[in-house]
């Protein structure tokens, strides 16, 4: 059985009686599924993750749009179809009228699943990584979708900040335009996702899960309608120094370059290239940080539901 909160949201009922009682949780994104990383191991991510949101005392809710509704909370079936069937479209908040007018099924952005999870009610969503503004962005435009929701969506978002496939430096200007506070977890450094350094301080620095719940009810407060970030690093054993991953990343950017490849298959495109140009090491370091993120987030959506 689902359960409509929003006339074009079906919520699952696990999440929906969470939601309801007013315990943990966690959303989380299909793009990382469908786009973000190669089959098999990109179900068996999903799943996982699920289970680690489970064991800190959260509710999973996998977000995604599947025959063209809006899904909160997918069950194994779904997160397999998302992960192996190619015709899943990568799903923004510009993606929504369409594909769901269309009956289609679409794997939701950071920004497409910060809007359904705000539909649904939820307030804390895990992913990897967030978009951001691309290098070259004074050439191309390309700025992610990611940093428009974030300037106007109440949801907080847990990753392990940006690739430096991204300019951080534009990336953290833009969010600080946009009235989005940029809170780093343990670190004084803002993380650039495969390494726990990116050059670039902190924004801001907790220590606990308590500190983000407590800032997330002083934005409630306020009225705030912006997000919030918060940036996990990646733990020490599994990161690839920022050195060793430099060279990686600019040959990927040079394929791109090669390529012509724009729009939004740039950063799918970017993110598969550099698994193949690692040998795999990078998606065993993005399997492990989801994990981290997973825990962390879900930490931060008790703390707050305990309130
Ligand atoms: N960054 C990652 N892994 C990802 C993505 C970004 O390290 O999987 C995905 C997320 O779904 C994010 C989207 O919202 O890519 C951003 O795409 P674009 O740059 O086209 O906005
Ligand atoms: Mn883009």
């Amino acid at each position: 059985m689902t359960h409509q909160s929003h006339p074009l949201v079906q919520v699952g009922e696990e999440v929906a009686d969470a939601l309801a009682e007013g315990r943990a949780v966690v959303a989380l994104e299909s793009t990382i599924i469908s786009h973000g990383m190669p089959y098999p191991d990109n179900v068996a991510m999903a799943r996982e993750v699920e289970g680690i949101v489970r064991a800190h005392g959260a509710v999973p809710a996998t977000i995604a749009v599947l025959d063209g509704v809006p899904r909160v909370g997918l069950d194994e079936a779904s997160l397999e179809l998302l992960g192996s069937d190619p015709d899943v479209a990568k799903l923004s908040v510009r993606d929504l009228p369409l594909v769901v007018a269309q009956r289609r099924h679409g794997a939701t952005t950071v920004a497409a699943t910060m809007r359904l999870a705000h539909l649904a009610g939820i307030r804390v969503f895990v992913t990897g990584g967030l978009g951001g503004v691309h290098r070259g962005a004074e050439r191309t435009f390309d700025v992610s979708a990611d940093l428009g929701e974030l300037a106007v969506t109440p949801v907080t978002v847990v990753s392990a900040g940006v690739k430096s496939i991204l300019d951080i430096g534009l990336t953290l200007e833009t969010l600080e335009t946009n009235g989005v506070p940029v809170l780093v977890h343990g670190s004084d450094e803002f993380p650039s996702f495969y390494s726990r350094s990116s050059g670039y301080a902190a924004p801001s620095r907790v220590d606990s899960a308590a500190e983000v719940a407590a800032a997330m009810r002083v934005a409630d407060g306020l009225g705030l309608a912006s997000g919030m970030v918060v940036a996990n690093p990646v733990p020490e054993t599994d990161e690839i120094p920022a050195a060793e991953i430099a060279d990686v990343i600019e040959q990927a950017l040079a394929d791109l370059d090669a390529r012509g490849t724009t729009g939004q298959d740039v950063t799918p495109y970017l993110l598969g290239r550099i698994v193949e140009l690692t040998g795999g090491a990078s998606l065993r370091t993005n399997i492990a940080l989801v994990r981290d993120n997973a825990a962390f987030g879900a930490d931060v959506a008790v703390s707050y539901a305990g309130r």
